[in-house]
């Protein structure tokens, strides 16, 4: 039997960290005590109180489990539950998670550790965890029905195993898995090298984060589990921009982000102002021999990519997925383009049926970005956000690598917008704007028109059975 002041004792829960916003629940016979973490803050690293030594990790939006240690074996215990999750300020969202949110702890072991893993399960239906990319024994690999029978309801299952290579992975069920990962049940996974190794170098920051999505309706609280594309929230830990905490980091700092994908299509993740090299994938390290600097790089559906980048370029830096619906919130989609039309005549009519109607997009879309729209309760604008010169117009995947010359060591507080020395910003022209040279003729050289190209028009239809040039 374990006290809850045993188990902090032995678990050693060093500094703040994770004591703050966690709180323990009562006993179960036996088992490590659960911790629930219930803020949705990146929590700073939880250093190793025991075992051998390592280097941990930062979760954004997000904490890592703490153990105990029996007789040389880590043990944990995840609690598969429903959780509410906050996606953004003003937004929370009905999921499934582990021990208090979604996505689970990050949990932390070095190569060659022994890790016992109890997992009960508090969801309404049955439930496994696989571990994703991990060298384990056959009836350790979590797929219900093929490796083992599924944890019934109420119940705790043991997991067991050596965590035989380094690398990052992450967790997830192997059971009713459409409907259980669409509501937000998984996890990252980080095995530390023992020691030095060739391929790993150290870092001074190390961050994670899964990519995962979810289709809420606006004013609703639950994903609809069986959406394969349409995903209207794009997020990362169960977060969407402008809730998505940003990378702190000091000039200088040698950084590793790792992320992983659960999401049902690729995300090519994109870093501004630096260029980055991919040192791991799930299958562990890439030779050295195989790297080569990018800006981008694709995670593909159920890959893990981890990133390496030397923090030299001081400000505050774009880091996004590069598809533009997925820096998008809710409503980015349905809304018809357009750009050009002019429904001035029209907003009237239908103003007087429908009070709130507002004209979208006739100059762009931007206008979204700072417009005061009535939304449903329990939902986020499409495009949002502020930063310090005006509306930042993203949503979803998207967040800032801040990177100051005055960050201290493992101080990852954020510290505010980047300030600009005078003289290093795009500035507007105030001299002569000479019109440019347009050519006269379609085609150019290879495809010369052949006579003249009638004007092309466009007709606009509009609403009352009537329509217009
Ligand atoms: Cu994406």
């Amino acid at each position: 039997m374990t006290s809850r002041r045993d188990f902090f004792r032995n678990a050693g829960l060093a500094g703040a960290a994770v004591a703050a916003g966690a709180v323990s629940r009562a006993s179960l016979a036996a088992l490590p005590e659960p911790v629930i973490m219930e803020k949705a803050d990146t929590q700073p690293p939880l250093l190793p109180p025991n075992g051998r030594p390592y280097n941990p990790v930062v979760t954004l939006n997000g904490w890592t489990l703490p153990w105990r240690m029996v007789n040389g074996v880590k043990e944990f215990h995840l609690v598969a539950e429903p959780v509410v999750r906050e996606i953004a300020p003003g937004m929370k969202a009905h999921l499934w998670g582990y021990n208090g949110q979604s996505p689970g702890p990050t949990i932390e072991v070095v190569e060659g550790d022994r890790v016992r893993i109890f997992v009960t399960n508090r969801l309404p239906e049955h439930t496994t965890i696989h571990w994703h990319g991990q060298r384990i024994p056959n009836g350790m690999d979590g797929v219900g029905g093929l490796n083992q029978k599924q944890i019934p309801v109420g119940k705790t299952f043991v997991y067991e195993f050596v965590a035989r290579r380094p690398g990052t992975f992450m967790y997830h069920p192997h059971a009713d898995e459409m409907t259980q990962m669409a509501m937000g049940m998984m996890g990252f996974w980080v095995t530390h090298p023992r020691g030095r190794h060739p391929l790993i170098d150290p870092v001074d920051r190390d961050f994670c984060f899964l990519l995962n999505a979810f289709d809420i309706d606006p004013g609703s609280y639950t994903p609809k589990v069986n959406t394969m594309l349409e995903f209207n929230l794009w997020t990362w830990n169960s977060r969407s921009f402008p809730g998505i905490d940003s990378l702190n980091v000091r000039l200088n700092d040698r950084v590793r982000i790792r992320i992983g994908n659960l999401t049902m299509t690729n995300h090519p993740i994109h870093l501004h102002g630096h260029e980055f090299l991919v040192t791991g994938t799930d299958g562990g390290p890439t030779p050295k021999s195989t790297r080569w600097h990018e800006v981008t790089t694709d995670v593909a559906v159920g890959q893990m990519r981890q990133i390496e980048l030397l923090a030299d370029e001081e400000g505050d830096w774009a880091f996004h997925c590069h598809k533009s619906h997925h820096t998008m919130n809710a409503m980015g989609h349905g809304v018809p383009t357009m750009i050009g039309v002019d429904h001035r005549g029209i907003a009237k009519t239908i103003a007087s049926l429908v009070p709130d109607y507002m004209v979208m997009g006739e100059r762009g879309m931007a206008d979204m970005g700072e417009m005061e729209m009535p939304l449903p309760d329990n939902t986020l604008p499409m495009m949002t956000g502020t930063g310090p010169y005006g509306p930042v117009e993203m949503g979803g995947m998207f967040t800032v690598f801040k990177v100051r010359r005055d960050q201290k060591p493992g101080d990852y507080k954020d510290p505010g917008w980047y300030r600009q020395p005078p003289g290093t910003q795009a500035y507007e022209w105030t001299g002569p704007v000479a019109q440019p040279a347009r050519r006269k003729s379609e085609g150019g050289q290879s495809m010369p028109a052949s006579g003249s190209v009638p004007a092309s028009e466009v007709r606009v239809r509009k609403p009352r059975g009537h329509s217009e040039h």
